[in-house]
């Protein structure tokens, strides 16, 4: 039987790895793994205890708010709070970044944002939710309170992202910029033990990811590209959980995506909170990210903390292809209107 790799054990051992490393992003992703568990229990006794449902608020983006993101979203924010590498927190369901006080006067070069609970329209019908967080170093003095300018940056600045899926086992994956890791919750010890080393995203899959009920209402070249995979028999999987989508993807290649539609024109899911850590996991691993403009999600500089991107992410062979037809199909001019 091959030694059980704990994920405190593994991301100890990579902090060798870095040269200057002085241990902060290390109890960040620690406290961050913490937390996981603490949502993950609550996640799996949600039908048990009556948090379940809808909590009756809108958050920052306009969306149902459900009782456990609200759960999750706290825990993370206490776990993240008390790590004392953290200066700050943005999260999708808060209006404005949380600054986080020093602890025992350490100045901490952290910011995290994060997306609590994903895919929470899930909950109540017991289909996997997840967890997508992303780490900055802050651009602000480190003596004073952090600033909008420390989760204003573009993921190309992202010093590490990841998330956890409770699915039928709870995983998480992470990056630091050096490859892509998976670790498996074993429930009888409490532990995340590694279960997925260096992820490589496959050049093309056999899976395609996409609203397709909003066919309609996407562009032409977005229908176009949606009927040629069908053409290809690709196998159509939409599991309204971005993060669980990606994960399948991530394993055994495929495409995902959410493009502009009437009700989103600037697209559905957030910059800071799905889109540049799904990005950097997904380009760490092999794959690519581009929104419909068909620019790198990684180098969009954002403007606000909600703002809302397309996204177009998967293995490279296919989103290669994607942006092919895109560029193909914008060229033909529009019909005249009669
Ligand atoms: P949420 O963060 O409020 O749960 O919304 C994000 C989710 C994604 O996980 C998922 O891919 C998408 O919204 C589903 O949206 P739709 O129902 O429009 O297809
Ligand atoms: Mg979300």
């Amino acid at each position: 039987m091959s030694r059980i790799i704990t994920l405190d054990e593994f991301i100890i051992r990579r902090q060798k790895d870095f040269a200057y490393a002085s241990g902060e992003l290390t109890g960040l992703l620690r406290d961050i793994g913490v937390a996981a568990k603490i949502v993950n229990r609550e996640v799996n006794k949600a039908g048990l205890v009556n948090i379940l449902g809808v909590h009756g608020l809108e958050n920052a983006s306009g969306d149902e708010v459900q009782k456990l993101d609200m759960y999750a979203n706290q825990k993370l924010i206490d776990c993240l709070k008390n790590s004392g590498e953290c200066c700050g927190v943005a999260s999708e369901e808060n209006e404005d970044i949380i600054q986080v006080p020093a602890i025992a006067s350490k100045n901490a070069k952290y910011v995290v944002v994060f997306d609590p609970l994903d895919g929470s329209s899930n909950i109540d019908v017991n289909v996997s939710v997840g967890t997508i967080f992303g780490i900055y170093r802050r651009k602000s003095d480190e003596k004073g309170p952090c600033t909008m300018e420390d989760f204003l940056q573009k993921g190309t600045e992202l010093v590490a992202a990841g998330y956890v899926i409770y699915g039928t086992s709870t995983i998480l994956v992470y990056t630091t910029g050096r490859g892509v890791n998976g670790f498996t919750l074993d429930p009888s010890i409490g532990e995340f033990c590694l279960s997925h080393t260096d992820i490589k995203i496959p050049d093309r899959g056999q899976y395609y990811s996409v609203n397709q009920g909003y066919y309609l209402k996407f562009d032409v070249e977005m229908r176009r590209y949606i009927d040629y995979c069908s053409d290809l028999n690709l196998r159509l999987r939409y599991i309204g959980s971005m993060v669980s989508d990606i994960h399948r993807i991530l394993l055994q290649g495929g495409i995902f995506l959410y493009p502009n539609t009437r009700k989103y024109p600037k697209g559905k899911l957030r910059l800071l909170y799905e889109c540049n850590p799904l990005a950097f996991v997904v380009e760490q691993a092999g794959g690519k990210a581009y929104n419909n403009q068909l620019g790198r999600i990684m180098e969009v500089q954002p403007h606000e903390l909600h703002q809302r991107s397309t996204i177009v992410i998967g293995s490279p062979g296919m989103v290669d292809e994607m942006k092919e037809f895109v560029e193909r199909y914008s060229a033909v001019p529009a019909m005249p209107k009669k």
